[in-house]
C-alpha cells in the first residue's frame, strides 16, 4: 500500500479506520432500510391502483375486434401470445419483445402506451380474475393449467426473476393460500370456468394445447374470425413449438420486456471487444482529464496501457 499516490493513501486509511463501524450501524440500517421499504411498497401500490382504474375508466377504450389471452401466471400466456401474432400478421420474428406486438394490457398501466394507436385487431395479454377483466364485446382466451404445474413453474420463475429465496415447500403454501402474486389459482381458473359457455369465451387447457396444438389453433381461428390460409398452418404450427420458442427465449422473457421498458438496447452486453475505443470516442478535454489522473494514480505505480499512453500524446485521434 505504500507505493499508492499520497491522495489515495489517504482515502484507503479513512476508509480502513471506519470499516468495523459498518458492523455497528448494520443492525440499525437494516430496520430503517425494511420502513422505508414498507412505505415504498404501500405508495407504489397505491400509485398502481390509481393507474390501473385511470387505464380502465379513460386509456382503454373497446373495439368489437380486441383479444383478451387471459391466464393464470405460468399457465401458457406467452404461447397464446405467440400463437395470436403469428395468425394475425405474416409472423415475422423481427420484433424486440412479443409486448411489443401483444403487450400485457395491466402493465399499459404503468408504461402508459397508446392503445388507441395500435392496429386492429389488438390483441393484449392478462392475468386478471374475470371479476377485474373490462366486459366489453370483445373476445376472451383463457388457458388454464394443471395448478401443480403451475405451482412448480411459478416457484421457478419466482426464484429465477423474482429474487424468492425460500424453498419449494414454503413457496407451496403461501400459492395453496393464494399469498402470491395474481392471488388464488382455485379462485382464478373457476371464476373463469364459470363463463367457458359465453360466445366471445374460448376456455382452453394447457394440457390440450400440448395433445393437439392444431386442434387448439383451429378454435382459435374460429372464435376470432380470422382468415388464414391453410398452406400457413404447418410454418405457425413450428413457430409456435417449444423448441422455435426457446430458440428465441429472449423475445419472450420477462425480463427482456421489464428492461426494454427502462430503456435498455438490445445487442449492447457483448458489444465490440475492441482495444481503443476509449480513444476513439473520448474528446479532447476528457482525454485530457483522464491522461492527468492516470499519471498521478495509475502509471506512477508502473501500471501502464499502451492505449491510455498514445492517447497521451494525441495520436489515438490523429493529432
Ligand atoms: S408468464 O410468466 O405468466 O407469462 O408465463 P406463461 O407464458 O403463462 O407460462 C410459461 C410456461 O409456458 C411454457 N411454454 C410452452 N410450453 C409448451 N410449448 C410452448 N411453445 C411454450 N411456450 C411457453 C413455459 O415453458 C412455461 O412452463 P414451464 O413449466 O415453466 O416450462
Amino acid at each position: 500500500m505504500k507505493d499508492l499516490p499520497r491522495g489515495l493513501l489517504i482515502k484507503a486509511r479513512i476508509w480502513r479506520a471506519l470499516f468495523p463501524l459498518r458492523w455497528v450501524l448494520s443492525a440499525q440500517l437494516w430496520v430503517i432500510g425494511r420502513v422505508v421499504q414498507g412505505c415504498s411498497v404501500a405508495l407504489f401500490g397505491i400509485h398502481v391502483a390509481i393507474d390501473f382504474v385511470r387505464l380502465m375508466c379513460l386509456d382503454y377504450t373497446a373495439r368489437p375486434d380486441d383479444v383478451f389471452l387471459v391466464t393464470y401466471p405460468r399457465s401458457g400466456t406467452t404461447w397464446l401470445q405467440m400463437i395470436m401474432y403469428q395468425l394475425t400478421t405474416d409472423g415475422s420474428m423481427d420484433f424486440q419483445h412479443i409486448a411489443e406486438v401483444c403487450p400485457w394490457f395491466e402493465r399499459v398501466a404503468m408504461n402508459r402506451r397508446n392503445l388507441d394507436a395500435m392496429p386492429s385487431p389488438r390483441i393484449f395479454k392478462s392475468h386478471l380474475p374475470h371479476i377485474w377483466i373490462p366486459k366489453r364485446r370483445c373476445r376472451y382466451i383463457y388457458v388454464a393449467r394443471n395448478g401443480m404445474d403451475v405451482a412448480v413453474s411459478f416457484y421457478g420463475f419466482h426464484k429465477s426473476h423474482l429474487r424468492y429465496r425460500g424453498t419449494f415447500e414454503q413457496f407451496f403454501n403461501r400459492f395453496m393460500r393464494g399469498w402470491v402474486v395474481w392471488g388464488s389459482w382455485f379462485y382464478h381458473v373457476s371464476r373463469w370456468w364459470r363463463y367457458r359457455n359465453q360466445p366471445n369465451v374460448l376456455f382452453l387447457k394447457y394440457e390440450d394445447m400440448i395433445a393437439d396444438l392444431e386442434g387448439c389453433v383451429r378454435r382459435i381461428i374460429a372464435l376470432c374470425e380470422l382468415d388464414v390460409a391453410e398452406e400457413r398452418m404447418p410454418e405457425i404450427l413450428r413457430r409456435c413449438s417449444f423448441e422455435f420458442m426457446k430458440e428465441h427465449e429472449e423475445k419472450f422473457d420477462f425480463a427482456t420486456e421489464v428492461m426494454l421498458e427502462k430503456g435498455f438496447t438490445p445487442d449492447t452486453f457483448i458489444r465490440g471487444g475492441r482495444v481503443g475505443d476509449g480513444a476513439d470516442r473520448l474528446d479532447d478535454e476528457q482525454t485530457a482529464r483522464f491522461q492527468s489522473k492516470y499519471k498521478r494514480c495509475v502509471a506512477g505505480i508502473g501500471l501502464t496501457f499502451e492505449d491510455a499512453a498514445d492517447a497521451s500524446t494525441g495520436d489515438a485521434h490523429g493529432k
